[in-house]
């Protein structure tokens, strides 16, 4: 460790530290994902991809255990490329789910596994301690320590005084969000020497902002700046019915004022992630001027490609939802607000052919995406179950548009809806949310005749021939 925090150039980032985290629980990302990812990050101006996936044995649940043969070279591989890209490899290992922390051995085996990786010329460490248990276990450990800030506080001093002076580590607390002065992270945080860098995730796991005021709050307690892990754009565990593609949001533009910097935790389906990563990167790069939408219309195009992308954006706009936007469908709300009103107040044959545009567009969108060729195979193969139920959800609104058209909303609109929304609900992909729910569901349950059985949607042109 030398001491010296690693310093942004002049005119570029005011970020030290900007990068990705494999970091989520589920079937980790392949070795040549990793490879891509680590030259598409490097090419956005990342300096850093930590290697910690939940589900990998040699990180976490096996963390004693060395690395041999193919693990081995792949690993070795991982961090030549990071080289090569000038990219910092942060190798991470969580061993607190089976560590004794009053026992030498096991602290000498954890060293031994840090001292392999460094060997292969790895010199950014992280020691994760998120998702264990909040207090101490073994009889030995309640013994030797008060309580587990205690023995957090042995464990990263006796690592960190063992490692060289060129090494870094990074800490992920096991209290890693909340308003950054609880009694744990600020003890944790006050006792350790402020070289080490500590991870925080915000107010929340999934944090909706990042504040200038909380990151002011956390370096204030910890005594350094706090390295965000954001789980953006990740959807592990609960979430994964949910698509995380939108823009990057909701940070404060000055917030590295009191960060060291961002790591963007990743979905598992990777070829997804890249569009929320581009956006990623152009907020660090220039956090102050950074336009979500403009650089989300670019990263749609990046990542989809030129002859698709109008489409893609057509259906990105329906996956809206996450921590970071509460907004489930922000183009098609507005279009359904006009189509409510122009039917109550002005023409109703005007509404039903605007609703009919909008929804026969998606409708072929959809079918392009999913029967067309396609630059990015691998986006659309990933997203195809989302695609499917946008292509239902906007055959829904074809059919409100042609019940608005013959002015039978209210005496078919259940019968003809209802399966629809059951058919959207069955599908368990949130795709418009709450925004389409809500507006069949109102229609149906209108006064009319009884709905016909659900329906899934009907074959798209390339299934019928
Ligand atoms: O966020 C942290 C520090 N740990 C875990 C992540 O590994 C996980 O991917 C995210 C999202 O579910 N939540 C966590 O608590």
């Amino acid at each position: 460790m030398t001491g010296s925090r690693e310093r942004a150039l002049p005119g570029l980032s005011p970020f030290a530290v900007r990068g990705v985290i494999e970091g989520f629980y589920g079937p980790p990302w392949s070795h040549e994902q990793r490879l891509d990812l680590i030259s598409f990050l490097a090419e956005r101006g990342m300096n850093t991809f930590v290697y910690s996936p939940k589900d990998d044995p040699l990180v976490r649940h096996e963390w004693r255990s060395p690395y041999v043969g193919a693990q081995l070279a792949r690993l070795s591989e991982l961090i030549s490329a990071c080289a090569a890209s000038g990219m910092t490899f942060m190798y991470c290992l969580s061993p607190g789910l089976t560590i004794k922390y009053s026992s030498s051995d096991d602290l000498e085996m954890l060293l031994a596994k840090f001292h392999s990786v460094r060997e292969l010329g790895v010199t950014s460490f992280g020691l994760l301690l998120d998702d264990i248990p909040a207090r101490l276990q073994h009889p030995a450990d309640k013994e030797a320590f008060t309580d587990l800030v205690g023995a957090h506080q042995s464990l990263i001093r006796n690592v960190f005084s063992r490692f060289a002076s060129d090494t870094r580590l990074t800490v992920c607390p096991t209290q890693y969000w909340g308003y950054g002065d609880e009694d744990y992270i600020s003890r944790l945080g006050s006792g350790l020497d402020p070289r080490v860098d500590l991870f925080w995730t915000g107010r929340a796991i999934c944090s909706p902002t990042l504040d200038l005021s909380d990151a002011a709050v956390f370096a204030r307690a910890t005594g350094r700046p706090a390295t965000y892990w954001d789980n953006y754009p990740v959807n592990d565990v609960a979430m994964g019915h949910e698509l995380h593609i939108g823009p990057y949001q909701g940070r404060d533009p000055q917030l590295y004022r009191f960060s060291a910097g961002i790591i963007a935790n990743g979905m598992q389906l990777f070829e997804s992630s890249k569009i929320p990563f581009a956006t990623i990167a152009d907020y660090l790069n220039d956090p102050e001027s950074y336009d979500p939408e403009a650089s989300w219309e670019r990263a749609i195009l990046d990542v989809v490609g030129p002859d698709r992308a109008a489409d893609f954006r057509l259906f990105a706009d329906t996956v809206r939802f996450s921590c970071l936007s509460a907004d489930d469908a922000p183009d098609l709300a507005e279009a359904l607000e006009r189509f409510t009103f122009e039917l109550e107040y002005g023409d109703r044959e005007v509404a039903a052919a605007d609703l009919s545009a909008l929804a026969q567009s998606m409708v072929l969108a959809a079918d392009r995406l999913l029967d067309g060729s396609v630059s990015n195979p691998a986006l659309i193969a990933e997203v195809r179950p989302w695609l499917e139920t946008f292509r239902l959800g906007s055959l829904a609104l074809v059919a409100v548009a042609d019940l608005a058209a013959a002015g039978t909303l209210d005496s078919e609109g259940s019968a003809v809806l209802r399966p629809y929304l059951d058919g959207l609900r069955s599908a368990h992909r949130r795709v418009f949310g709450d925004l389409l729910d809500m507006t069949l569901a109102e229609l149906c349950s209108a006064e009319g005749s009884p709905p016909a059985p659900p329906v899934s949607a009907p074959p798209t042109a390339k299934e019928r021939t």
